[in-house]
């Protein structure tokens, strides 16, 4: 017996539309799996907007990140030219250990 006797052509759509939807539910899950692995550290230091900008992408991109904000007493501007040499700008950011750069390259590096 074939298919199309078992079910008529608009439960055969039906069915392959749920069937993509479960496929699609299924890539985005694991999708968010794979970000949520992520870790990020992020240099910062108080009223930079731009260090907010990429606390507040890294959240909507599920992404666990460290602040290490040089205006605490926590970190100090040395540590932070020991992670980056060089460094004039704040945020720094690195993804799984690899020194991304800015905010503007985080996003470009999310995509
Ligand atoms: N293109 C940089 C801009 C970062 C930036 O301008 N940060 C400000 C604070 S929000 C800063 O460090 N300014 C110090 C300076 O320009 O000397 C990025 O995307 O992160």
């Amino acid at each position: 017996m074939t298919e199309e006797k078992l079910y008529g052509q608009q439960e055969q759509e039906e069915l392959n539309e749920s069937m993509q939807e479960a496929f699609r539910q299924r890539d985005e899950r694991k999708a968010k799996e794979m970000e949520n692995n992520k870790k990020a550290i992020v240099w910062s230091n108080v009223g930079c907007s731009y260090c907010e900008q990429a606390k507040q992408l890294l959240k909507l991109k599920n992404i666990e990140y460290e602040e290490r904000n040089i205006a605490t007493s926590d970190w100090t501007i040395q540590q932070l030219q020991e992670a980056v040499p060089g460094a004039r700008t704040v945020p720094q950011i690195f993804v799984d250990g690899q020194h991304v750069g800015g905010y503007n390259e985080l996003v470009k590096h999310l995509g």
